[in-house]
């Protein structure tokens, strides 16, 4: 398999774990149920499981990789539809379709995105019941990456920074909780289930790679949102300027931003060259994650 076919043949499994997995649209409340798996089913690119499932063939185990694809993309889809709300982003938009509030109403989104984040550790909790050293660490590191100092946090200096002055140490707080937090983690608990996952020098080396393709990530992002349209997107372009967000774009310009993501790219390569192992897929995708058209 070449690496798009790969990756095509991962975000395939990942959808299907994603319907077969979780609970169905039909269960009371059902309404409750259909705007979850609205949200889960709309496409995405399935970034963050991916990155998990590559991180995890570097050192293979026997553990299935696919309970902790899931809780990430279950954190992230609540965390977009929180983003999405009227108090926060006020986008009309997402994943190429109506966001959730838009295609339900506000209550019904905001009790969607809640309910997702204790069914994101659920997946954690019942995946190895032989190995709950396993799970503990999986929940460990899942909940930091989510909570009040780095994704969370990350949003909520996000809102504070609104049509402030730019200032790169508030920037570099945003990115490196808002997003990069759970980049990060995608790749260490990918990695956490292989035969080398406790390890806790390589597993500092997985959480810098995840850092840097982070900050590379979001850069393009910023980036996209000014250079793309709602169609390519699948989400609504100029969001930043409309809702005056400060960015890299904003403050240091594109030709700078576009250097910054190749910058980090290039750092987030070569740690993960240093770790060694069964790791082409990953280096590859680190290098489509720069070039992405959405
Ligand atoms: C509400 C707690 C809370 C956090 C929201 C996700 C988020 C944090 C904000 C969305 C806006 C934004 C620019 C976030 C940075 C991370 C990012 C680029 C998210 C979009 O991720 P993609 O591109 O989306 O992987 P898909 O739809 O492909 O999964």
């Amino acid at each position: 398999m070449n690496f798009s076919e790969k990756l095509k043949s991962f975000q395939g499994l990942v959808n299907q774990r994603l319907l077969s997995d979780l609970p169905e649209s039909g269960r009371r409340p059902s309404r409750l149920h259909e705007a979850m798996n609205y949200s889960l089913q709309a496409g995405g690119k399935r970034i963050r499981p991916v990155l998990a499932l590559a991180a995890h063939e570097i050192f293979p185990g026997d553990r299935d990789p696919f309970p902790v694809a899931l809780a990430l993309e279950i954190i992230h889809t609540y965390s977009l539809i929180h983003d999405d709300l009227p108090a926060m982003d006020n986008s009309d938009l997402r994943r190429g379709v109506p966001t959730c509030h838009r295609a339900f109403d506000e209550a019904t989104a905001i009790l969607a995105g809640d309910a997702l984040i204790p069914l994101a550790f659920e997946q954690l909790v019942t995946a190895y019941p032989e190995d709950p050293g396993i799970a503990l660490d999986l929940i460990h590191i899942l909940s930091r990456a989510a909570g009040s100092e780095r994704l969370v946090g990350g949003q909520m200096e996000d809102l504070l920074a609104e049509g402030k002055n730019p200032n790169g140490e508030t920037l570099s707080f945003v990115h490196e909780n808002k997003t990069a937090a759970m980049i990060e983690a995608s790749l260490t608990m990918g990695f956490r289930l292989g035969t080398r996952g406790d390890d806790q020098s390589l597993i500092g080396l997985m959480q810098k790679a995840g850092r840097a393709l982070g900050l590379a990530f979001q850069a393009v992002d910023d980036l996209l949102d000014v250079t793309s349209n709602a169609e390519e997107l699948g989400k609504d372009a100029g969001n930043d300027d409309r809702n005056h967000k400060m960015t890299w774009v904003v403050m240091l310009g594109e030709p700078r931003a576009r250097e910054l993501a190749k910058e980090h790219t290039e750092e987030a390569i070569s740690t993960i060259r240093q770790v060694g192992g069964e790791n082409l897929f990953l280096l590859q995708l680190m290098e489509a994650m720069l070039d992405r058209a959405n």
